[in-house]
C-alpha cells in the first residue's frame, strides 16, 4: 500500500518526549520518500488554536481542530503526525474516527522522569504556582486503554523507539 496516508497520534505527558520522537520520525519517513506534516500542541496553540487554554472543553477543541487538519492531510497520501498531550481518551476515539487510518502510540514516561528532565521549565512553575491545571499533576491524563503502541522513553533510546515504530508501521501494512 505504497503512499497510503495515514496518521501517528502521539499521546503522553509534558516532556514524555513527542516533539523529539516526532521529529525523528519525520526524518525516516522522508527517507522512505513519504511527505510528512507535524501537528505539535505546542505549535499549533500559537497559530490554529491560539487562545485556547486547558480548560477540558479547550483542549477538546484543540484536539478536534488538528484531528481535522489531519484528516484533511491523510486523505491526501501525507504521514501526520500529531504530537499533542491528548489527555482525554474521548477526543482520541473521536480523532481515530475522523481521521480513518490512525496509529495511536503511547509515548510513556514516568512524570517523575518528565518532573527531572522539565526541558521548558514548566514544571519548577508549576511547583511554584505559577500553573494550574497542568497534566499530570493536577489535571488528568487518561491513559491509552489499546494504543497500536507503547513507547517507554526512559527505557529506550530514540533510535531504538524509532525502530519500532517503522516496524509496526510495516505490520500495519502503511509502509
Ligand atoms: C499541559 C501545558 C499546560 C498545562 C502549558 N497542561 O511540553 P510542552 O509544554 O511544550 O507542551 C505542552 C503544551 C500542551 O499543549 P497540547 O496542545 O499538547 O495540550 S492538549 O493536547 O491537552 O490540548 C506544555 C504546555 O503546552 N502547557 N500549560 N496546563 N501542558
Amino acid at each position: 500500500m505504497a503512499n497510503t496516508g495515514f496518521t501517528i497520534w502521539l499521546t503522553g505527558l509534558s516532556g514524555a518526549g513527542k516533539s523529539t520522537l516526532s521529529d525523528a520520525l519525520e526524518k525516516r519517513l522522508r527517507q522512505h520518500g513519504r511527505n510528512v506534516e507535524i501537528l505539535d500542541g505546542d505549535i499549533v496553540r500559537t497559530h490554529l488554536s491560539k487562545g485556547l487554554g486547558f480548560s477540558r472543553e479547550d483542549r477538546d477543541t484543540n484536539i478536534k481542530r488538528i484531528a481535522f487538519v489531519c484528516g484533511l492531510l491523510t486523505r491526501n497520501g501525507v504521514v501526520c503526525i500529531s504530537a499533542a498531550i491528548s489527555p482525554y481518551r474521548e477526543a482520541r476515539e473521536w480523532a481515530r474516527q475522523e481521521i480513518g487510518n490512525f496509529v495511536e502510540i503511547y509515548v510513556k514516561c514516568p512524570i517523575e522522569v518528565c518532573r527531572d528532565r522539565d526541558v521548558k521549565g514548566l514544571y519548577k512553575l508549576v511547583d511554584e504556582g505559577k500553573i494550574k491545571n497542568f497534566t499530570g499533576v493536577d489535571d488528568p491524563y487518561e491513559e491509552p486503554e489499546h494504543p497500536e503502541l507503547i513507547i517507554e522513553t526512559n527505557t529506550e533510546t530514540i533510535e531504538e523507539s524509532v525502530q519500532r515504530i517503522l516496524h509496526k508501521l510495516v505490520e500495519l501494512e502503511y509502509l
